[in-house]
């Protein structure tokens, strides 16, 4: 269901009579159910007229008996009850926004129309049209049917009780008069029209099942006399469908007001998916029936679920996103300054580089802070985050120290290295990143050379373009190709900078990859000489070699990552700039 087009009873019911009243040709649209419904509502053609632009659409939708009947596999006989088409009408109601039209049948007593007309004005359909023929009847298009016809004062008197109940002045009670599909004469249809008109209906239907129009064109020119003799002005329906010759153009200029398109959803489904059906029994599989199918993600946006996965997302992005450091390793470079302390307590300007990180995230409204200690981990000083530990940070990578965190990852998580520094703005744009694996990745590393034993995470992006080409990207078309430390810089496109976000479908996969490869292998696996020294890099590139989307964010500068003393008084220069 899509919550696109939801309107109150009260707004839509109205929306009929003000089209008649605007003195438009209201072009009708048969729908049997929820989706045929959203397809009446929203079909549009786009034109050309005159140098403009003309758009055009249905004006409203017909809840017929034959096709509502049709769709649960009965025929048109008043065998659906008054309850289940009531069940289909609301669920067409449920999705659009247009006026629609149900096809009451015959109403059934008087009596029982009251109780039709109440249900019906309240739901917020525009108008009941019902048929002058005794229940139940028989659909009106198949020649050589028996049509028992109710006597035109039993039907006016059904017509005036029924307009006894309405609440509102918009519902619309209309006669439709079957005197030509019973094979009377015409003067039986008009002597109906009068009769009905003079009960107080709203409109008169007048149907055929006649190849030509010229009888319901003839009843036409003489239903105009009657409504000037009767004073009154009341619009006058027609449903084209055996004699399908005549436009729309033609009708209005014969003074019909209304022009309803009966069955055609319903019978072009029915071909559509015969064909299908066979199509599937004569290959023994599905690839040839393709082109007779939309692709499921165009069903998927027409009910919703596209807005659903969207909303899904926002609320994901604004809940609180763990971020997850992992911070147990011991750091040969900074030993001696660090004096038996985890490099996390690195002092920059006055502040550790935690607390530079801690001040960072929490600028981007992430306060679910959780530290992974191992090395110096008794020297660790922080306030307002969790620290858990990895007593065996020796032996593995720093993938192990982050699954330590495991159950922190559930609902979707940040990755964030510990010994990197960045400007709020990437935080801030990442949060708002609505893929499922998202690695922030500089694209400055094309222009310089990397610094001498600094072994740096590259990127190969998967749409190559030439770096110098600036221009807008989004990340959902950033893909990565190639991700490792083993790459050649002269072909990285990016450095990955120790910064990811991960929704929770990208932390389930993300999860699943890691168990299904520890469970599975040994020696060697993708950069790293064994398993047990699996990188968080070797993981990525084992998810795209699976066929997961990994995206990337790009960034140009504005982070700096502390390897040695000179990242150090780089950092500090630009704190204190
Ligand atoms: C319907 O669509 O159910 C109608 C029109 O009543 S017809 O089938 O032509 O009678
Ligand atoms: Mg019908």
């Amino acid at each position: 269901m899509t919550l696109l087009n939801t309107i109150l009873p009260e707004h839509r019911r109205g929306k009929l009579k003000t089209l008649l009243e605007e003195g438009k040709t209201v072009r009708v649209l048969e729908a049997h159910n929820g989706l045929s419904g959203i397809i009446a509502n929203s079909a549009e053609v786009t034109g050309d007229s005159d140098g403009k632009t003309v758009v055009r659409q249905f004006d409203a939708i017909w809840e017929s008996s034959l096709t509502d009947s049709a769709s649960k596999g009965h025929p048109d006989i008043e065998v659906i009850t008054f309850d289940s088409r009531l069940h289909t009408i609301n669920e067409i109601l449920a999705v659009t926004d247009k006026p629609m039209i149900v096809d009451g049948d015959t109403g059934g007593d008087a009596n029982t129309f009251e109780y039709t007309v109440s249900k019906l004005e309240r739901a917020g359909v525009s108008a009941v049209i019902i048929e002058d023929k005794v229940f139940p009847k028989r659909n009106s298009l198949e020649a050589g049917v028996q049509q028992n016809l109710q006597e035109p004062e039993v039907f006016a008197q059904k017509i005036r009780r029924g307009k006894s109940v309405q609440k509102s002045s918009e519902f619309m009670i209309i006669a439709r008069i079957e005197s030509l599909i019973a094979g009377k004469p015409m003067e039986d249809a008009l002597n109906r029209a009068t009769q009905y008109l003079q009960a107080g209906v709203d409109g008169i239907m007048i149907h055929s099942k006649s190849k030509s129009p010229d009888e319901i064109l003839e009843f036409a020119k003489k239903y105009q006399v009657i409504l000037k003799d009767l004073k009154l002005n009341k619009p006058l329906v027609c449903v084209p469908t055996t004699y399908n010759l005549i436009t729309e153009d033609e009708l209005r200029a014969a003074g019909f007001n209304i022009v309803i398109y009966a069955n055609h959803l319903l019978r072009s489904a029915y071909q559509a998916m015969t064909e299908t059906a066979k199509t599937l029994l004569r290959n023994q599989r599905s690839l040839e029936v393709d082109p007779l199918c939309v692709p499921v993600r165009e069903i998927f946006k027409t009910v919703g679920f596209l807005d659903v996965k969207e909303k899904d997302q926002q609320d994901e992005q604004t809940t609180n996103t763990p971020v997850i450091i992992p911070a147990a390793g011991e750091d040969p470079v900074f030993k001696k300054i660090l004096n038996g302390k985890p490099k996390a307590m690195l002092e920059i300007g006055g502040k550790t580089l935690l607390d530079h990180q801690i001040q960072t995230l929490s600028n981007a409204n992430l306060a679910d802070i959780t530290l992974i200690a191992g090395y110096g981990k008794d020297n660790l000083h922080a306030e307002g985050i969790s620290i858990l530990e990895n007593p065996d940070y020796q032996k593995g990578s720093m993938l192990n120290s982050l699954m330590v965190a495991k159950e922190k990852m559930a609902n979707g998580f940040i990755m964030l290295y510990s010994d990197i520094l960045m400007e709020d703005h990437i935080l801030s744009k990442l949060t708002e990143s609505k893929e499922d694996v998202v690695l922030v990745a500089d694209n400055s590393t094309q222009y310089h050379q990397p610094e001498e034993g600094n072994i740096l995470d590259y990127i190969i992006s998967k749409n190559h373009y030439k770096p110098t080409r600036r221009e807008i990207r989004f990340i959902s078309e950033n893909t990565v190709a190639q991700i490792g430390n083993k790459i050649n810089p002269e072909t990285a496109t990016h450095e990955f900078i120790g910064l990811a976000r991960f929704s929770k479908t990208g932390a389930e996969q993300f999860l699943e990859t890691y168990n299904d490869v520890l469970k599975n292998f040994t020696g060697p696996f993708q950069e790293s000489e064994d398993i047990s020294k699996l990188s968080f890099t070797d993981l990525i590139q084992e998810m795209i070699d699976r066929g997961f989307a990994i995206h990337y964010m790009e960034i140009h500068k504005g982070w700096l990552e502390i390897h040695n003393t000179d990242h150090i008084a780089l950092a500090q220069k630009s704190f204190s700039a």
